[in-house]
């Protein structure tokens, strides 16, 4: 007899649960560059977390901990608002400058797709803000970058460039080999201020980028198309190239509304071929 009402009131809830679970999945726009293209949902995040609640761990990992470049990773430096974003804070700590870095790699790699994120740009200066993707196997081996893969850099902004936006693609490893490609520079009006969506849609042919849905910039065919897994990362980097530091007003930060991630049927399944066959 206890258990009864609470049974009945489950198989009650049930549609409810089930047609709002439905609707948040419908809420999500598929972006103008592929509509109506049967593309599906791979990835998402909405930070839709706690103040204070670190990323999702089962997505997420801290990259880098410790001294990177002129910063400090320290984990608590990124964290969601309670008011639906991520926020990778840049501030002083003593003597030292800390930033939050994460990326998902082991957690979540893909081979092709429509990559996009949410973002509010920082205002200072003295470092870069990027939306980025890269491979476990960047530069090995050297010379077949469509096997190693390619970095590829879907925003990286430097408060001192305004409005401008272009789009980098690194290959061949970090050193000696190294080689790289950007797009010419655009300005998008209203970039620095509220957020903006920032995407790459990479595919067999190439790699496209769009800003608020438009398109920023192609990679020409002299860059090597990536037929490799690669993850996602968000990070705050400084070196003396982004201004001086010392001279920002801080705490400053870049917040991340969402990240989402779009494939193919066809590109699901080649994803899913790839992991099945690794390491046979
Ligand atoms: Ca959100």
């Amino acid at each position: 007899m206890i258990r009864r009402p609470s049974s009945l009131f489950s198989l009650f809830l049930l549609p409810f649960l089930l047609s709002a679970t439905a609707v948040i999945a419908d809420e999500v726009e598929v972006p103008p560059a592929i509509r109506d293209q049967g593309y599906k949902l791979v990835f998402r995040d909405e930070f839709s977390g706690e103040k204070g609640a670190p990323p999702d761990p089962t997505k997420w990992s801290q990259m880098i901990p410790g001294k990177w470049r002129d910063l400090w990773n320290v984990a608590d430096a990124c964290q969601q608002d309670g008011e639906g974003n991520l926020r990778i804070a840049v501030r002083k700590n003593g003597d030292r400058f800390e930033t939050g870095y994460i990326g998902t790699p082991g957690k979540f790699e893909a081979t092709h797709g429509y990559f996009e994120a949410r973002i509010r740009l920082q205002t200072q200066i003295g470092f870069w803000s990027a939306f980025w993707l890269n491979s476990p196997t960047f530069g090995k081996p050297v010379d077949d970058p469509v096997r190693a893969g390619v970095e590829i850099d879907v925003i990286e902004h430097v408060a001192y460039n305004g409005d401008t936006v272009h789009h980098t693609a690194h290959w061949n490893g970090y050193k000696e080999h190294h080689q790289a490609y950007s797009t010419p520079v655009v300005k998008v009006p209203g970039l620095t201020k509220g957020f903006h969506t920032f995407a790459v849609k990479w595919d067999e042919k190439g790699y496209v980028f769009y800003v608020d849905g438009m398109e920023t910039g192609r990679w020409p065919q002299s860059v090597p198309i990536s037929n490799c897994p690669e993850y996602l990362l968000l990070s705050c980097e400084s070196e003396k190239w982004a201004g001086d530091l010392t001279k920002a007003v801080l705490p400053d930060d870049f917040a991340v509304d969402f990240v989402r991630v779009w494939q193919t049927p066809a590109q699901i399944e080649a994803d899913q071929q790839r992991k099945a066959t690794k390491g046979k």
